[in-house]
Parts: C-alpha cells; sequence; structure tokens
C-alpha cells in the first residue's frame, strides 16, 4: 500500500530525483507514525481467527482466539487449535501462536470453538467447546501458569450434556468469589463453578436461564427469541450484562450482537438492545474488556481477503455506555487509536 501510495504521489507530481526521494522519505515517517498511533482492523491479518476472547491482566490484555484453518474439512468449520495475542497499547501486538489445541485433549477429535480465559489465584483457566470422540459437544478446560499458556488439559470434559447446548462458555467471578460459566446455544445455561475452577456445585448442578422475549426479544432462534450463542458475561457499575449473538425475527439472517443485563448474577434478564447490526458474515461473537480507561467490544467479520463464514477475522470498536448503564448500537469500524 505505501508502494502505491508512493507511486500515486511521485506519479502525479514532476519532481527531482532528490525531492522525490525526501517525499519518500517523509511518506515512510507519517506511515511509521500512523502505525504507532492507530491499528486497522482485523487485528490479526496473517492468518484467519475468530471468537475474540479479551482477559486484561495486569497491564496487558490478551486477546485469545479461534482459529479458521485455510483449508477446509468436509466445507464446515475447520478449527483445531486456540490462539493468543497481547498488547498492552492496543496498537502493537504481541503473537504468542499456538497456546492449546485438539492434540492436547486426548478424548476430543474436532471443534475447537469459542473459548474465553481467565485467572484465579494466580493460574488461568481456559474454558474452551470441542467435539468428543465419542460424539457430542462439550467443554473443556486447560490450565496453565502463564496467561500465554502453554495450557494443559484437566483429562475430562467439565460441562457434558452431551447435547449442542455445550459450546461458547464465558466465565465471570463476582466480588464474593462465586465463579459462574454460562453458555449454550439455543439456550442459555449456568453453573456454579468450585473455588477449583474445574469443577462446579453438582446439587445446583446446571441451571437452564427462562428463554422470555422480556429477557432476549423475540427472534428467529429456536426458542423463539433472539438469543444465539456466544455469550460474554460481565458486571459492570453493579449491573450484570450479558452479550451475545442473536438473531433477529422474520427468515433467519446474519447473527447481530444484542445484549440484557440484570441486577443478579443468575437473572432475572431484560432485553437492552442490539449492540452490533449483522453484517456480511453469519457468525459474529462479543468479547468485551475495559482497558487503561477504554471499553472495547471485540467481534469477527469477514472481511480479510478470502474470507467467509468459515475463513473469519477478529476486530476491535471502541464505545461508551450512557449514564444508565445502556449501550448505544456499536459501528464496525476501521481500528482503534494507541492507549498510554
Ligand atoms: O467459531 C465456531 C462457532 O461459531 C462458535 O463457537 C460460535 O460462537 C460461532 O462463532
Amino acid at each position: 500500500m505505501l508502494l502505491l501510495l508512493v507511486a500515486g504521489i511521485s506519479g502525479c507530481r514532476k519532481k527531482t530525483e532528490i525531492t522525490e526521494i525526501t517525499e519518500i522519505t517523509e511518506i515512510k515517517e507519517i506511515t511509521k507514525m500512523e502505525e504507532r498511533t492507530f491499528h486497522k482492523n482485523p487485528i490479526i491479518k496473517d492468518i484467519y481467527t475468530a471468537d475474540p476472547a479479551p482477559m486484561v491482566y495486569g497491564d496487558t490484555l490478551y486477546l485469545y482466539t479461534t482459529h479458521d484453518e485455510d483449508q477446509l474439512v468436509n466445507n464446515f468449520y475447520t478449527m483445531n487449535d486456540w490462539r493468543c495475542y497481547s498488547t498492552k497499547d492496543m496498537v502493537n501486538w504481541t503473537d504468542h501462536g499456538k497456546i492449546f489445541s485438539l492434540d492436547d485433549i486426548s478424548w476430543a477429535d474436532d471443534r475447537a470453538w469459542a473459548p474465553q480465559c481467565i485467572e484465579r489465584n494466580g493460574r488461568f483457566y481456559l474454558y474452551c467447546p470441542v467435539h468428543k470422540k465419542n460424539g457430542g459437544m462439550a467443554i473443556a478446560v486447560g490450565i496453565a501458569d502463564n496467561p500465554a499458556g502453554p495450557f494443559k488439559d484437566i483429562t475430562h470434559p467439565l460441562i457434558d450434556e452431551g447435547d449442542w447446548n455445550d459450546i461458547d462458555p464465558t466465565v465471570f467471578i463476582d466480588d464474593d468469589g462465586q465463579a459462574y460459566l454460562y453458555f449454550g446455544n439455543p439456550e442459555l445455561r449456568y453453573v456454579l463453578l468450585n473455588e477449583d475452577m474445574i469443577s462446579y456445585n453438582k446439587e445446583v448442578g446446571i441451571q437452564k436461564i427462562p428463554m422470555t422475549e422480556k429477557a432476549f426479544a423475540k427472534g428467529s432462534h429456536n426458542t423463539g427469541t433472539s438469543y444465539g450463542e456466544g455469550p460474554w458475561f460481565y458486571k459492570r457499575n453493579g449491573l450484570y450484562y450479558m452479550v451475545y449473538a442473536a438473531f433477529a425475527e422474520g427468515e433467519k439472517r446474519n447473527e447481530h450482537l444484542a445484549y440484557s443485563t440484570s441486577k443478579s448474577p443468575t437473572g432475572p434478564w431484560t432485553y437492552g438492545g442490539v449492540l452490533m447490526e449483522e453484517g456480511p458474515c453469519f457468525t459474529n461473537h462479543p468479547g468485551i474488556a475495559d482497558f487503561k480507561g477504554h471499553s472495547y467490544l471485540f467481534y469477527h467479520t469477514d472481511e480479510l481477503p478470502s474470507g467467509s463464514l468459515f475463513h473469519r477475522s477478529v476486530c476491535v470498536a471502541e464505545f461508551t455506555y450512557n449514564a444508565d448503564g445502556s449501550i448505544k448500537t456499536i459501528e464496525k469500524c476501521d481500528g482503534v487509536s494507541k492507549v498510554e
């Protein structure tokens, strides 16, 4: 792009060789400066990534993603590992590579889908949907001593109901120390995680959230509401948020992002509105984080060259909350500026 820019400028102006060299140097400097203060979407441009899950730890934002392979098997999602990237300023990113993969989970054979990572007592827990060798989806957990892994499988599924709902885990630890793991498609479910983060309160069991229109709006997914998948659970200023991929009413369309709120971690939930309109990609997947005084929505699109529903790329947009905690619809954007 720089070459094109340079060629374009020197092609439309008559200059001596020396002024052209000076101009090229100046343009290179300006471009370098722009690169240092703004990072253009998609965040990762060398491979296809999806399902972004940010985690702020210390002065660093870690971004966990899935990885869409270039070569598809059976013309379906072909996803074998999870990736991690980190940044201290939203502009300069470090690629930590593959941090967990299907090869590390002896009982899984396919579908390394949307993860989320959380820290507790100095250890890192990565919750990951996978397809089991004996059939069906389940939620695996990897543990690491470092946010960038490598993660080690706990050797058995954490959630294994044997149905499609066992995907897309989102994890949050409340101020009283209780950890919640929500998940599900087409229903939203949760468990109360024990302190060890790798087991849950079996007496409470797997709780099903009532899939009502008040909670998730009328929509075209299987429950008759808009809730689809990819929940993202967090708390801000005493209000609990559930952000998720959603299907609008009418004929099934691509996913948009929507949110619901609650005064308690387990509901009842109240529909809040559309967070991001649908785009050309069939799926979208939210991940939200506050970092260095800014609020960010991570999402995915199919905007890299040769992008498709199976070849996605993670992006980020900055947004602000209204005074009452509600959020206006966020536009897909070009990228974000550097933060200190
Ligand atoms: O990326 C695979 C699956 O597609 C995820 O688990 C869903 O959230 C959707 O993005």
